[in-house]
């Protein structure tokens, strides 16, 4: 098993990561355009950031801990406490990809890990408290970690174990928020209106409905994510870091041998798993090596963690490229949907910028035929333009000119 890194600090490739990248394909012809970037400007690095909320005592920090190998202090209450790691993506075909090349280098798509204390239901009227609504608006998506376990040791704030309810609270919570900014954001429109003066008409008209549509969706404790809105109307609102928008993975958070509930959670961009926290922070602070005797002792194949990391990913609407040769194997962050130069643009904005072509291999048909000259032989190496839709899983090269 190849346990990937984690880091607590977010890492930014450094220069020669680009030079290695660029010029990593060993099938491309010394014909086609070379690829030397001299310089890291223009450099990015897609890191996707998961908030894991939850009520005090529901075992945020473990999962955390678990997720990131981190050892913050668990049991801790009332204050609001920030944690940040970033993890490796466990992707086995990055593994793969590594053994065919066998490069000095191999890096994993990376997403980051935001441990948020604070939300407890109790907010009020008045919705949520700026730093922590501030917190909250930045992320990508939510982890809502919900108790189940059992444990006498750790009291419940609502007394009774009960996740449905637990569940329904934390998006109540985030509902009303949403609908006080909504309110705000309508009065000021209307005010808007009244002046006459200012902003294009039209603008705020389009608003307007937008915001109205909106409202009655969280007048009747419909999360945002069940609304149906075009990216032409997300660009209006994207600002906002609407809380209830945003894909949402609960975790049930089992005691060791205890069974999942059966919860119901009907919602678009949302998922329910269930671990056990406590069990999976133990194995992640055991050493590789240990946790592999672990691991096979119990049965299990992987750790629940590995599929919950590759699930949060998913939900975020991600996929992963991957670009591999002798220099490096690396795995890169688009949204599903994005075009070769746009994923270009991952690597390095003058790729996007000089984009020609992308030499494209599909991973399965790769590894099935062992090697990207046989790929080329078997005219599985296929050049595309700048139409076209990277695939989960393609190994790029991209061929361009600046
Ligand atoms: N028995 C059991 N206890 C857990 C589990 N997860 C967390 N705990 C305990 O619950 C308490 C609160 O956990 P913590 O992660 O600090 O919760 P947080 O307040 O949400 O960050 C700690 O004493 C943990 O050891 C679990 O899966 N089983
Ligand atoms: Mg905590």
């Amino acid at each position: 098993m190849k346990v990937p890194k984690v880091g607590i600090e977010p890492t930014f490739p450094r220069e020669h990561d680009f030079e290695s990248c660029a010029s990593a394909n060993s099938a491309t012809p010394a014909t086609t355009i070379r690829f030397y970037l001299t310089n890291s400007q223009g450099s990015r690095e897609l890191l996707m950031r998961l908030g894991i909320i939850g009520l005090p005592q529901s075992g945020k920090t473990t999962l955390f801990n678990a997720l990131t190998r981190a050892t913050q202090p668990t049991g801790t209450t009332g204050k609001i406490e920030i944690h940040t790691a970033v993890v490796d993506v466990p992707d086995k075909r990055v593994d793969r990809l590594a053994e065919m090349f066998k490069p000095k280098k191999t890096i994993y798509a990376k997403v980051t890990y935001v441990d948020i204390a604070g939300l407890d239901g109790s907010a009020g009227k008045n919705g949520i408290s700026g730093a922590l609504l501030n917190q909250l608006a930045q992320m990508d998506g939510f982890i809502h970690v919900v108790r189940v376990f059992e444990d006498e040791n750790v009291p419940h704030v609502r007394e009774t174990i009960d996740p449905l309810r637990d569940i329904q609270a934390m998006d109540s919570e985030l509902v009303l928020n949403d609908l006080i900014a909504v309110e705000r954001k309508l009065e000021h429109l209307a005010e808007e209106k009244k002046k006459g003066a200012g902003r294009d008409k039209t603008l705020i008209e389009r608003e307007h409905v937008l915001f109205e549509r909106l409202h009655e969706a969280l007048i009747m404790e419909i999360p945002l994510r069940d609304v149906e809105i075009s990216t032409e109307e997300e660009k209006l609102f994207s600002g906002f870091g609407f809380l209830s928008r945003k894909p949402m993975l609960i975790v049930l958070n089992l005691s060791e041998g205890q069974t999942a509930p059966d919860i119901d959670y009907p919602h678009q961009r949302s998922k329910v798993v269930a671990l056990q926290g406590k069990l999976e922070m133990d194995i992640a602070q055991l050493s590789p090596e240990e946790a592999q005797l672990f691991l096979e002792e119990y049965g299990i194949e992987e750790p629940s963690l590995n599929r919950m990391i590759r699930l949060s990913y998913d939900l975020l609407g991600l996929m992963s490229f991957f670009t591999a040769g002798q220099d490096e194997c690396r795995a890169w962050t688009v949204r599903r949907g994005a075009t070769a130069p746009e994923a270009a643009g991952e690597i390095h904005t003058d790729l996007q910028k000089g984009f020609i072509r992308a030499e494209v291999v599909a991973y399965d048909d790769l590894m099935e035929l062992g090697g990207m000259n046989e790929a080329k032989a078997k005219g599985k190496l296929r050049l595309e333009g700048k139409e076209y839709v990277v695939q989960d899983g393609d190994i790029l090269n991209i061929r361009f000119n600046i």
